[in-house]
């Protein structure tokens, strides 16, 4: 069989690029809590990303941990059902109650139409997710969050580097939380980041993630060990060096792929994503001709053929047993959610590939839908 086409694989700068940075961490003992390079990282990050206040964690799972805890939220709070299901574990963990929405088409994120009619009077907050990294209606769920005295969170595990006309998407809302997860454009194997709007917030944060500590002695509340090592913090600040070549090699896939599946009958590209700096994190298709049938056949035959292909993201987190919510199907209450899940399909796509991988990824996929024609 022909070597596997991974749905994404790593970015791996060159490795002696990264030997001096282990021979100094190896030189100085200091292996994690808040180091040379975790602070190295820490404003290296802020100032590629153009925020102001970072703080780095283990990954994006306990980064929303940190976030929503620093929030200091009670009862519900309103999240999409079209996310990974991270999103609304976070919520779980912290005794909050996920309340699903529906999403908007033309941006797969939550519509805040759809948020204000899901408010009750126990709900806390908006738990957004910048979906592959397109940019939500930012300024429509602020009204929501506004009108309604709602803290507004992003979770910004797939927007590394994502900027609209005002700049980094990342300023939105109340908080951001980055995943640098070894899938993600951007990652130190494990990792994550919570962006904070002001040195205030970030100090909770950091006690958060340091089990609550503010001194030796004096521990301010119940927090958990959330924070990122040297090596990896290492790795981050190497990696900024490298990660705008990268984003530039997948944004040559995206558009390749677009040349190739435009105007392609019963397929249809994600939209390009108005954003003005984006990040090209994945490739979804979506099966409008033959639904999911379609999409599971493709899914099944394209991977027999070594293109690991996935379906980001199905099932529907409210679809899941444990999130059942037992008031109507999702068809009913939410439509374009459920369309999403049941006919996407993500292919390959990172710096490594080559135009013939990319070439025989859509020649995988024309074989599986041939049916179609
Ligand atoms: N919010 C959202 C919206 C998220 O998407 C995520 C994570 C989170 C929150 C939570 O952030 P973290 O706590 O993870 O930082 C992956 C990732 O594990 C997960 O981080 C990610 N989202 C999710 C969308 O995808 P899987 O189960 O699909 O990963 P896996 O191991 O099947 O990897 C996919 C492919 O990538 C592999 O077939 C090959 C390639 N790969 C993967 C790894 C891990 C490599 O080549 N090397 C590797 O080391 O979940």
């Amino acid at each position: 069989m022909n070597r596997k086409l991974f749905v994404t694989r790593p970015l791996m700068p060159p490795l002696e690029e990264f030997l001096p940075s282990i021979e100094a961490i190896w030189a100085s003992g200091q292996v994690t809590n808040g180091g040379e390079f975790h602070q190295a990282f820490e404003t290296g990050l802020a100032s590629y990303l153009g925020v102001p206040f970072v703080s780095v964690c283990a990954n994006g799972t306990v980064g929303l941990m940190l976030a929503l805890k620093a929030m200091g939220l009670r009862g519900e709070v309103i999240t999409t059902p079209y996310s990974f299901v991270a999103t609304s574990h976070a919520l779980l963990w912290l005794g909050l109650r996920p309340v699903f929405a529906d999403i908007a088409a033309d941006t797969f994120n939550l519509d805040p139409k759809a948020v204000e009619a899901a408010i009750t009077p126990q709900t806390s907050a908006i738990l957004a997710v910048h979906t592959y990294g397109r940019p939500c209606d930012a300024a429509g769920l602020e009204a929501v969050a506004r009108r309604h005295g709602l803290k507004l969170v992003y979770d910004a595990a797939h927007a590394f580097g994502v900027h609209d006309e005002g700049g980094s998407i990342l300023r939105h809302g109340d908080m951001s939380v980055l995943s640098f997860h070894g899938t993600k454009v951007f990652h130190t194997f494990e990792g994550g980041a919570v962006i904070c709007p002001n040195a205030e917030t970030k100090e909770r944060v950091d006690f958060l993630r340091n089990f609550g500590f503010a001194d030796e002695v004096t521990v301010v509340e119940a927090g958990m060990n959330g924070k990122m090592d040297e090596l990896r913090a290492a790795f981050g600040l190497l990696q900024l060096k490298h990660v705008d070549e990268a984003i530039a090699r997948r944004a040559g896939i995206d558009a390749r792929y677009r040349l190739r599946l435009e105007g392609r009958a019963g397929l249809r590209c994600m939209p390009l994503s108005g954003a003005s700096r984006f990040n090209y994190g994945y490739f979804p298709v979506f099966f409008e001709g033959g639904g999911r049938s379609a999409r599971d056949a493709a899914y099944r035959s394209m991977r027999d053929m070594g293109v690991m292909v996935r379906r980001y993201f199905f099932p529907l987190i409210s679809d899941l047993p444990m999130y059942a919510q037992d008031v109507g199907s999702a068809e009913d209450r939410f439509p374009v959610a459920k369309h999403c899940a049941d006919t996407v399909l993500c292919l390959p796509i990172h710096p490594e590939m080559s135009a013939a991988d990319c070439d025989r990824v859509v020649d995988s996929l024309f074989d599986a839908v041939s049916w179609l024609d």
